[in-house]
């Protein structure tokens, strides 16, 4: 049944994954304090290399989008150089590694970079605290200025040519889970009133924007993005969010990008205003590579492939607790449950 998850699946002219099977991007903040990835780092990902493909942990692009404790970072030489020696293991055991580049906005902290507030499209807090950091309390961020974005947008094409140069073989923008991207796309945190919010053409102009940059400094062929037209984390949804997301589906189908990836936790939540499930609602209005995602099995990852509702699967939680999660389903093997605890440690 789970046979044809072991078939290659072209991806473009240059890139061609050994199976249907990705590892989902897992931040596991285990970074040292210069934000640098450790050797620990570079093991944990060489053990998980016969994935088709390994997205890596969501990695900041620039000091003010760091949300949690000692996530990793491309904005420094030495983080560039502590990656090389995560992408060289992951290659020298013939895998293939994506970077997911991030910048939480409203969701970072200053008292991770030591500065004031963070940024985001309009000044409107995200509820609650920082997880594991329960004492930092999420603060109302500052609206970036239209020279700020035009910034962002270049610090986004400046760590996909960081991340090439630390030998990825592509990046995954993260413009899903309720994060600086994602907070561009949703009514509930933009309210701008200038050419980047009211409307899903100004809505969806950053996305484009950072979309567009990045293929223009390392080729459609290895840029890929993620996105959560549903919300569900640190976001409340809007029955307008809809059109934004028919909006920047469209524009995405001309782009060639190796692919598009659904972010939720448990695909099978459903979205009255979607009409139903991300990933269904996402294949309605994308016809090029799909990636679902979101408390599958291998079994029923199968079935959806199958049932040509998207054409790969990323594995999350079960990848934690089995590094050879792609041997055991192959195999046929038992798989050893997930459970938080096992976030305390990389193997
Ligand atoms: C995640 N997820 C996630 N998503 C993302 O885009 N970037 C990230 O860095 C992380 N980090 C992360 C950490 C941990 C501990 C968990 C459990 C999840 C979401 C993840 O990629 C995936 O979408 C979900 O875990 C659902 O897939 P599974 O776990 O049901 O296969
Ligand atoms: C310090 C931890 C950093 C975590 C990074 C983001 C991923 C957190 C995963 C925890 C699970 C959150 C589940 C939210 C699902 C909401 C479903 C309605």
């Amino acid at each position: 049944m789970t046979a044809q998850l072991f078939q290659p699946y072209r991806l473009n002219d240059s890139l061609v994954l050994d199976n249907h099977i990705l590892m989902a991007p897992l931040t596991r903040c285990m970074a040292d304090a210069d934000l640098v990835p450790t050797q620990a780092m570079a093991d944990y990902y060489a053990r998980r290399a016969d994935a088709g493909l390994i997205i890596s942990e969501a990695t900041i692009i620039r000091p003010d989008g760091q949300g949690y404790p000692n996530t990793p970072g491309i904005f420094t030489q030495a983080q560039i150089d502590g990656w090389r020696k995560v992408t060289d293991a992951v290659h020298a055991k013939g895998g293939k590694i994506f970077m997911q580049l991030w910048h939480t906005g409203r969701v970072a902290h200053p008292f991770f970079w030591g500065g004031e507030a963070p940024i985001a499209p309009s000044a409107i807090a995200v509820e609650g605290t920082v997880p594991r950091m329960r004492e930092l309390v999420y603060q109302t961020p500052k609206a970036v200025t239209v020279t700020e974005i035009a910034e962002l947008v270049s610090d986004y094409a400046k760590a996909a040519e960081n991340a090439i140069e630390a030998g990825f073989d592509g990046v995954e923008i993260h413009g899903a889970n309720g994060y600086l991207i994602d907070q561009f796309l949703h009514h509930d945190s933009n309210r701008r009133e200038d050419e980047y919010g009211g409307s899903p053409e100004n809505m969806s102009r950053f996305a484009l924007e950072v979309v567009d940059a990045v293929i223009a400094r390392i080729g459609h062929e290895r840029t890929a993005l993620r996105l959560s037209p549903g919300a569900y984390f640190n976001m409340a949804g809007d029955a307008r969010d809809r059109e934004v997301f028919d909006y920047l589906l469209a524009e995405l189908e001309g782009r060639q990008l190796a692919y598009l990836h659904a972010g939720i936790f448990d695909d099978a939540m459903e979205f009255d205003y979607l009409g139903g499930r991300v990933s269904d609602y996402m294949r309605g209005k994308y016809g090029k590579t799909l990636v679902g995602v979101g408390s599958y099995t291998a079994h029923s990852a199968s079935l959806a492939i199958s049932e040509g509702r998207f054409n790969l699967i990323a594995i999350g939680r079960p990848f934690i607790a089995n590094h050879d999660y792609v041997a055991k389903v192959k195999a046929g093997s038992e798989l050893v449950a997930y459970s938080d605890e096992m976030l305390a440690n990389l193997y």
